[in-house]
């Protein structure tokens, strides 16, 4: 299956989306939805940006608990669940795809943002070293996360169907073409699977298997409801993001896709080396190309989608050693008709740093495309 140059400009499949092109947006947080409740900018701003192959909406939270960060879209509320609809029926006029990332921040929160003012929840009482985002004045402002409790093992079946009814809403209420599991960055599910944040002593953690157990059993859920073809799932094997650490990741994240073969799945979007920084790092090594082989050699069909620091020609090259879509992040966010600029080689635009978190359409709608 080796690609042509012009790959990443044709058609593809992921699982049963037909997509126009191999060129993905990914998850991108905005902190433009106050209330939680998508509004008619982002309709416009995920309009704008529809020639992308498929978009993966920004992180979007399954419950109230979920909720980490000032101003992050819901899909949990009717509300939340209507403010989407635009959203959907503005990229499929312009001829698009779009699935939804659902998110649990897990720990990665601050007990303002929690139901009742309550501390977050997470694996085990373990504090991340990382910080959160609150807007104070419309102005963001980066706090550090607040100590969570742990969950009780009574609490995750809830938490499975919350993730299952998220996914039904997704696709039955708001119009989505399917959902992408955030099981990546440091987030519930990657803070389940990594041993830096699971300390339990019950069926969720200790051996890698029983780590696994929480995100396989979302996955298997939301396969249920909506079905494999419509899901994808994205991890990030050795992010430093939000101080998730694993001390075996190449044999926790082997295991894992070995599990995810046969569920049928749409696509595995891996996050290579730091989330946003650099694509491999010393003290962190992992060997991608094995995690695709345990994907293949169990009998996992999806797409393999890649990301982070890609452009045109780590693309091209991606493809020809066998990804199927390569996941461009920040080069969107400046460039909405990406897609057109990448094909053209065109200059890409430099986005703003000052505008990428909360605000209004200045840095948000405002890219210009070319001849646009
Ligand atoms: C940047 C700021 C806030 C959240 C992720 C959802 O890293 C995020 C995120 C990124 O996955």
């Amino acid at each position: 299956m080796s690609a042509t140059p012009h790959a990443l400009f044709e058609p593809a499949r992921a699982g049963d989306l037909s997509l126009a092109n191999r060129i993905v947006m990914a998850p991108l947080t905005r902190n433009r939805a106050p209330g939680a409740i998508p509004t008619a900018l982002m309709a416009e701003y995920y309009r704008q940006r529809a020639s992308a192959g498929l978009i993966v909406s920004e992180a979007t939270a399954i419950s109230h608990q979920a909720q980490g960060y000032a101003d992050v879209p819901g899909l949990y509320g009717t509300e939340q669940l209507d403010g989407w609809k635009p959203v959907t029926q503005a990229v499929h006029e312009a001829g698009g795809r779009i699935v939804v990332q659902l998110w649990h921040v897990g720990r990665i929160s601050h007990h303002s943002l929690q139901p009742g003012q309550q501390a977050p929840v997470a694996p085990s009482a373990l504090r991340a070293k990382a910080k959160t985002v609150l807007l104070r004045g419309g102005q963001p402002e980066f706090v550090e996360t607040s100590t969570p409790r742990a969950l009780e093992a009574e609490e995750l079946p809830g938490l499975v169907h919350t993730y299952q009814a998220a996914a039904r809403n997704a696709v039955q209420t708001c119009g989505f073409d399917g959902v992408e599991i955030h099981a990546a960055n440091g987030y519930l599910l990657d803070q389940f699977l990594k041993d830096g944040s699971n300390h339990r002593r019950d069926d969720y953690g200790g051996s890698v298997a029983k780590r696994c157990r929480l995100t396989l059993e979302v996955t298997r859920a939301i396969v249920d409801a909506i079905g494999g073809g419509r899901t994808g799932i994205r991890l990030s094997p050795v992010t430093t993001a939000n101080d998730a650490h694993d001390s075996q990741p190449q044999a926790l994240f082997e295991h894992l896709v070995r599990e995810l073969a046969p569920l049928g799945l749409a696509y595995i979007h891996v996050i290579e080396g730091a989330t946003g920084g650099p694509r491999s790092l010393d003290d962190r090594p992992f060997d991608y190309e094995a995690l695709r082989r345990s994907y293949r050699l169990a009998g996992g069909q999806g797409a393999w989608m890649v990301n982070n620091g890609y452009d045109r020609a780590l693309a091209e090259r991606a493809l020809q050693d066998g990804a199927d879509l390569v996941a461009f992040g920040r080069p969107f966010i400046a460039n909405p008709d990406l897609v057109h600029r990448l094909r053209e080689g065109a200059p890409l635009h430099a986005l703003d740093a000052a505008t990428l978190y909360g605000g209004g359409a200045r840095g948000y709608t405002d890219y210009p495309a070319l001849g646009g």
